[in-house]
């Protein structure tokens, strides 16, 4: 009898350990740790499916649950706004300040949001880029226009790998607006 509901027990704790999910959460904030509205996120299996999506509110927050531990999960950001936000010609005085040497940028993001062509580098067709899109003569900038980083990592992506050993509730992003080089761009647009 004892070793009857031993295997009860065993199959009973067994089914509740499969069923153990976790969830991801996090925020999108700029660097100047204001939320990010309008990002659409969406987390990929590994098959590639997609099991959870949304678009954050203007708070920057986002949460994820049923997630399974030990499978490497990407988190897929998105977001493409007016082009304008943000936009103006201290930007461009900015960036040519840097080129000049005169000037440096305070974070790595900023940096990054004047590579407005994604060359790798910021350059003068950078500024030209910029020029163009504020005269309307260029309608918006190859790629999508805000770019995503995680705090520790310079380099700007459209996929975070994550895998779960617990869950995980400070997977933060920082977001730029191509361009903006000042943070001046309302990220709620
Ligand atoms: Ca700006």
């Amino acid at each position: 009898m004892y070793k009857y509901l031993l295997n009860i027990i065993l199959i009973a704790s067994c089914g509740i350990l499969s069923a153990q999910t976790y969830s991801l959460s996090g925020t999108i904030e700029t660097v100047s740790e204001s939320g990010v509205g309008g990002v659409e996120l969406e987390v990929v299996d590994p098959n590639g499916d997609i099991v959870g999506s949304l678009i954050t509110d203007c708070t920057g927050t986002y949460s994820f649950n049923n997630l399974e531990p030990g499978i490497t999960y990407a988190l897929r950001t998105s977001k493409n706004g007016s082009v304008y936000n943000g936009h103006s010609a201290y930007d461009m005085v900015l960036i040519s300040k840097y080129l000049l040497g005169t000037y440096e940028f305070d974070n790595p993001f900023q940096l990054a949001a004047a590579d407005n062509n994604e060359s790798g580098h910021v350059s003068v067709a950078d500024i030209a880029w910029l020029q163009s899109v504020i005269l309307a003569i260029e309608e918006n900038y190859p790629g999508e226009n805000w770019l995503f980083f995680r705090p520790a990592d310079s380099q700007a992506r459209t996929s975070f790998d994550f895998v779960f050993s617990d869950d995980t509730t400070d997977f933060d992003l920082i977001s730029v607006k191509k361009g903006d080089v000042n943070d001046s761009a309302d990220p709620c647009q």
